[in-house]
């Protein structure tokens, strides 16, 4: 990464970063983040089946320890990891998240399971969109 101090760029992520510990803090209290509070927070509601399975793999990568909630921490390793981590770590989480069944490699029905849950999510954007037009 470049050592140019003070850009824009960065400034902007520090400051989304912030604000996304902000709402944790202010929506999750507890300090803990279980599977529905994690969709509240993300805002996702009436899921398909296909989609929610794939929230709920994408709740096992952000759940480190595996114990069924997401702490603060978890919460800001996978955010920092997001939103700052390099190219290489992000393929990597990314990759995680798409090979659901952990066999180190994103088999047919992965790929389509990744196809169908973004053309779905776009769809449902556009519908949103269009409510609020309205
Ligand atoms: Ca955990
Ligand atoms: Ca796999």
């Amino acid at each position: 990464m470049g050592n140019s101090s003070g850009s824009s760029v960065e400034e902007l992520q520090a400051c989304e970063s912030h604000q996304w510990y902000r709402k944790f803090m202010s929506e999750c209290p507890s300090g803990l983040l279980t599977f529905y509070e994690f969709k509240q927070f993300f805002g996702l509601r009436n899921l398909s089946d296909t989609s929610d399975a794939y929230v709920k793999t994408m709740f096992a990568t952000f759940d480190m320890n595996d114990d069924g909630f997401i702490d603060f921490m978890e919460y800001v390793a996978a955010l920092s990891l997001v939103l700052k981590g390099g190219v290489q770590q992000k393929l990597r989480w990314y990759f995680k998240l798409y090979d659901i069944d952990g066999s180190g490699c994103i088999d047919r029905d992965e790929l389509l399971l990744i196809i169908k849950v973004s053309l779905a999510s776009h769809a449902k954007l556009d519908l949103e969109i269009c409510d609020r037009r309205r």
